[in-house]
């Protein structure tokens, strides 16, 4: 059981909502079994959105470029839930305060949710419960979940796999820094889109779509992959719009959208027993006292790590 008015969530009340986004964000033990409860709800009534990723470098200008995007989606009448998953967010003021202030035009606008996810604790976590938060918009009867997420760590591999189509906004002379931090990153992504473009010259955009397509696989698309804009003036916004639309359109015909979505529920059922299967493992009472055990035995040189972790996990996970 849980205190969430599901009938109310469903006809999309945003108080309510945000009541059942905090209770999945809870680290409560008690919280957890009642948000498992509410999701379990929830996928019994599955909609399907269309799931947007946004990813990008910090600053290359993701959150005012989705505020352009939301800008055109709304004339659609559609309902779009804004999602943030930002790991550094603690360190730094992150992009969540920002976001709030810069997407102040949209964000106001009754048909559009914007929701910071709060960073506590590990990725893991972070990234669980945005999948569930985007589940919970969807009960909620959004259209569209666009999530953003900074180009840190994995956060963009986790969330390729709780999204239909994953777009990477970078800007003119990134292409180094992409190929040394982030090699695999062309390979997961639908679209490139070149922001930040308004003083650039044809030819230097010509460069960068050549440098894109040369390091890019040849995943078929019947769009252009390499995209450019400015989400300071909305150039070259509509025909992205429009490819998603399109795109949209197309993998929901063509049953791409719900292949796509069986293949993410393989991933997540994995991740998920990984999981349990450590916290099995590390709850064992006798586990921490041999841990130590271990360490004292590797440092009096009487094992090896592989030996000994080999041993006790062969020993208590039969
Ligand atoms: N010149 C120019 N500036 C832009 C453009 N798009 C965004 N900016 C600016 O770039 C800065 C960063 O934009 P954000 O939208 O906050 O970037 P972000 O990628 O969301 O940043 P984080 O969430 O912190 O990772 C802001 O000062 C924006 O006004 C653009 O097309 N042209
Ligand atoms: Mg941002």
């Amino acid at each position: 059981m849980n205190n969430i008015n599901f009938k109310k969530l469903q006809n999309g009340d945003i108080p309510i909502l945000a009541q059942a986004i905090t209770l999945i964000e809870s680290t409560l033990y008690s919280d957890r079994i009642k948000a498992n409860d509410l999701i379990k709800e929830c996928t019994k009534f599955e909609k399907l959105s269309y799931r947007i990723c946004v990813s990008g470098a910090p600053g290359a200008g993701k959150s005012t470029f989705i505020n352009c995007l939301l800008n055109e989606l709304i004339k659609e009448d559609l309902k779009i839930a804004v999602l943030a998953i930002d790991p550094s967010s603690n360190e730094s003021k992150g992009s969540i305060l920002g976001d709030k202030a810069r997407m102040n035009i949209s964000s106001s606008h009754e048909n559009i949710f914007v929701r910071p996810s709060p960073s506590k604790g590990e990725l893991g976590g972070v990234s669980k419960r945005t999948r569930e938060t985007i589940i919970l918009c969807e009960t909620a009867g959004f259209d569209i979940v666009i999530v953003e997420t900074t180009g840190v760590g994995q956060t963009e591999y986790i969330a390729k796999e709780m999204t239909d189509f994953f777009i990477l906004l970078t800007i003119p002379n990134s292409g180094d820094y992409l190929q040394a931090i982030k090699k695999g990153i062309l390979e997961i992504t639908d679209l490139i889109v070149i922001n930040k473009t308004e003083n650039i010259t044809e030819n230097e955009i010509q460069k960068e779509k050549n440098y894109y397509h040369q390091n890019q696989k040849s995943k078929k698309y019947n769009f252009e992959k390499v995209q450019t804009c400015s989400s300071k003036n909305g150039l070259g916004i509509n025909k992205i719009y429009n490819i998603l639309y399109q795109n949209f359109i197309t993998q929901k015909n063509n049953g791409d959208l719900i292949k796509n979505r069986l293949n993410q529920i393989k991933y997540w059922v994995k991740k998920s027993i990984n999981e349990k299967i450590i916290d099995k493992f590390y709850n064992q009472k006798k586990v921490s006292t041999e841990i130590d055990e271990i360490i004292k035995k590797i440092k009096n040189k009487t094992g090896s790590v592989e030996e000994l972790t080999k041993k006790i996990v062969d020993k208590y996970l039969k």
